[in-house]
C-alpha cells in the first residue's frame, strides 16, 4: 500500500477534522510493517502478566498495584506485542488516551482483559467493549475478551461468573485463562495446570487473527479511504456552493448598480434637454 505523505495528511485533517481517528489508523495501516496485538483493560487486571505468558518472557513489568504507565512494545516472532496503561487509573485521563490510541490506531488484534475475581464487567468496560465489537462488525478487526485470574475462584463460582460475563456481551469471543496456573504448570512440569491455564486456546485464537490481519487491513483501508473521499467530496461541494452563492450575490449587486447608472444617465439627459 502506498504511504501517505505528511502534506496530504495535513490537508485531509483540515478537510475532514472529525475523521482524525480514521486518518490516524490509515497512516498506521500504510506504515506499520508487522501485525500488532494490544492488551487493553482496567489497571491491575493482569494485562502485562498475560503478554509475558504469551511471549514466554518477562518483558513487561508486573505488580499488584498500578504499574504500566505508558505504552510499550516488544517484537516477538514477527508480531508487535503492545502493553498499555490500565484504564480509569489516573484522574487526568492521560493513561486512557494512551491505551485507546494503541487500541484504536496501532493494533490489528485487541485483547480486552478482565479479571474474573473482580466480578462482572462494569459500565465503562461494557461501553468500550461495545465500541470495539461494533467496529469489528464493520471492519473485521477483531477484539477478544480475555477473562484472567480464573483460578482465584472455585470451579463452581468460576462457571457461574463466566456465564454472567458471557451474557453481558453475547457477541464477544470470550477466552478464560489463568496466567498463574500456566506458569506453575510450566515451572513444576505439571500439564494439568498448563491445561487449566488455557493459554493454548488464546494463542490459537491470536494466531488465527494474525493470519487474517493482512486481509482485514486491506478491508479497513478501503473503508477509511471511501469514508474520507465521501467527506472530502462533501466539503468541496459545500465550498463550491458557497463560492457560487458569493458570485451570484456579486453579479446581482453589479446588475443593480448598472440599472441605477442607466436611470441616472436618463435623468441627466432629460434635464439637459428640458
Ligand atoms: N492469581 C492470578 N494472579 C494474576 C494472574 N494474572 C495476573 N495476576 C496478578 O495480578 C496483578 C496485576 O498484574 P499485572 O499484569 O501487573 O496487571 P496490569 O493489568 O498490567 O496492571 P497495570 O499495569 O497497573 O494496568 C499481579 O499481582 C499479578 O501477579 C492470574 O492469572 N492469576
Ligand atoms: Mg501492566
Amino acid at each position: 500500500m502506498p504511504t501517505l505523505d505528511s502534506a496530504t495528511v495535513k490537508r485531509l485533517k483540515t478537510l475532514a477534522p472529525h475523521r482524525s481517528a480514521e486518518l490516524e489508523r490509515l497512516v498506521e495501516l500504510t506504515q506499520a510493517p508487522r501485525p500488532a496485538v494490544a492488551v487493553l483493560g482496567q489497571y491491575n487486571h493482569g494485562k502485562s502478566s498475560l503478554l509475558n505468558a504469551l511471549i514466554g518472557k518477562d518483558c513487561f513489568s508486573v505488580s499488584d498495584h498500578r504499574e504500566t504507565l505508558q505504552t510499550s512494545v516488544q517484537v516477538h516472532q514477527g508480531i508487535e506485542w503492545i502493553d498499555t496503561p490500565g484504564l480509569n487509573a489516573d484522574v487526568e485521563g492521560r493513561d486512557d488516551r494512551c491505551a485507546m490510541q494503541a487500541a484504536r490506531s496501532q493494533s490489528d488484534v485487541r485483547l480486552f482483559v478482565h479479571a474474573l475475581d473482580v466480578g462482572e464487567l462494569d459500565a465503562s468496560e461494557l461501553a468500550l467493549l461495545r465500541e470495539l465489537l461494533d467496529e469489528q462488525s464493520a471492519t473485521g478487526r477483531p477484539t477478544l475478551l480475555v477473562v484472567t485470574r480464573i483460578t482465584n475462584r472455585s470451579a463452581a463460582q468460576r462457571e457461574r461468573m463466566l456465564k454472567v460475563i458471557a451474557r453481558q456481551v453475547p457477541d464477544a469471543r470470550l477466552i478464560a485463562v489463568s496466567v498463574s496456573s500456566h506458569r506453575r504448570g510450566l515451572a513444576e512440569d505439571r500439564p494439568g495446570f498448563v491445561q487449566l491455564g488455557n493459554l493454548a486456546a488464546l494463542q490459537q485464537a491470536i494466531e488465527g487473527a494474525v493470519l487474517e490481519a493482512n486481509q482485514v487491513r486491506q478491508h479497513e483501508s478501503a473503508l477509511i479511504v471511501s469514508t474520507l473521499a465521501h467527506e472530502v467530496k462533501h466539503r468541496l461541494k459545500q465550498a463550491y456552493a458557497q463560492h457560487q452563492h458569493a458570485q451570484d450575490q456579486r453579479q446581482a449587486a453589479y446588475r443593480a448598480l448598472a440599472q441605477q447608472c442607466a436611470h441616472l444617465q436618463q435623468r441627466i439627459a432629460t434635464e439637459i434637454r428640458g
